[in-house]
């Protein structure tokens, strides 16, 4: 083995955090990419997605989670069962990521979480810019690290990417000495139907309202890749009700022709190539409490 070798460092670093905290916005930062979906409402992630960053002498490998939540229907336990995985087996470390304008009691339970792990945690207070009296913060930090052992604590403003290298920098340094776990240049570890997927989901999220992002799953049906001009995805949106099929297609089709379009801009912007986007919606009842239906999905293995 080179000396080189010895001194690489490579580990698991896990995003925890309460729904819309902010932990995607942050895993993309690291990532340099928009590679998690990001929207305004909680629970947009479903599952784990990895971010793998590199310097000289190190490779982090970030998971982004869903947010900690009480789950009610199944679909909601399996999220809630990536994060715990992701914590208690995975992680070489935690970044606990705590949204400044939250309260520290909605947290109780996952600080509870926290609270059995060994390996080290930082803490990362983001959305700093909504925060007017900076006292604050200094509450907030002093509120957590009396109920964890936090080794670090971060002010971070995700959406701008403000804090991020420094969160960074610490994570090298707490991860442990190690080979890479993933080859070089490699960004994460799914295939482009996983994004492509995701960036529709992403879409819907941003666009509908209520119940419907939340009833629905997406699946891409055909990527082609070698048609040039021609190349086309064809996906399709499943739902739980007609009435929300319906809502998802809207009057003479103009909602789901703009869901098309700013899904098709999306999904080419991050493949940084032309694709023609095809969308289909079908009903699949209460797919979300269906522990068949959510095998066939892929939530489950
Ligand atoms: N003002 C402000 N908004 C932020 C910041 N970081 C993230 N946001 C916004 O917070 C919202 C939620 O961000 P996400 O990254 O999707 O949050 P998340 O923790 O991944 O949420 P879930 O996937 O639902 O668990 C989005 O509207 C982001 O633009 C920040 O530092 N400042
Ligand atoms: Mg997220």
């Amino acid at each position: 083995m080179l000396q080189d070798d010895l001194n690489f460092k490579s580990g698991f670093a896990v995003l925890a955090g309460l729904a819309n905290a902010g932990k995607s916005t942050l895993l993309n930062k690291f990532a340099g990419v928009d590679l998690s979906p990001v929207t305004h409402k909680p629970q947009t992630t479903r599952q784990n997605i990895l971010a793998i960053c590199e310097g000289r002498d190190y490779q982090i490998v970030f998971v982004d989670t869903p947010g900690f939540l009480h789950a009610e229907y199944k679909l909601q336990e399996v999220m809630l069962n990536s994060l715990n995985q992701a914590v208690s087996e995975d992680a070489d470390l935690v970044l606990f990521v705590y949204d400044a304008t939250s309260t520290l009691s909605k947290h109780l339970e996952l600080v509870k979480k926290l609270k059995e792990l060994y390996c080290p945690i930082l803490l990362v207070i983001n959305k700093v810019d909504l925060v007017k009296d900076k006292d604050e913060l200094l509450k907030i930090k002093n509120a957590i690290c009396a109920q964890l052992p936090i080794k670090k604590v971060f002010y971070v403003n995700a959406k701008k990417g403000e804090g991020v290298d420094q969160v960074q920098r610490a994570v090298a340094d707490y991860i442990p000495f190690s080979p890479p776990y993933f080859p070089k240049g490699q960004l994460t570890d799914r295939w482009e139907r996983f994004y492509i997927a995701e960036f529709i989901r992403e879409q819907i999220f941003l666009l509908y309202n209520q119940e419907i992002p939340y009833s629905t799953f997406v699946e891409v049906e055909t990527f082609t890749e070698d048609l040039g001009d021609k190349n086309f995805i064809r996906a399709i949106i499943y739902t739980e009700r007609e009435n929300q099929k319906a809502i998802l297609i809207g009057k003479g089709g103009s909602a789901i022709g703009k869901l098309r379009k700013n899904a098709e801009d999306r999904i080419c912007q991050f493949l940084q190539k032309k694709y023609r986007l095809e969308l289909r919606v079908e009903v699949a009842p209460a797919w979300r409490s269906n522990v068949k239906q959510l095998k066939k999905f892929g939530y489950i293995d």
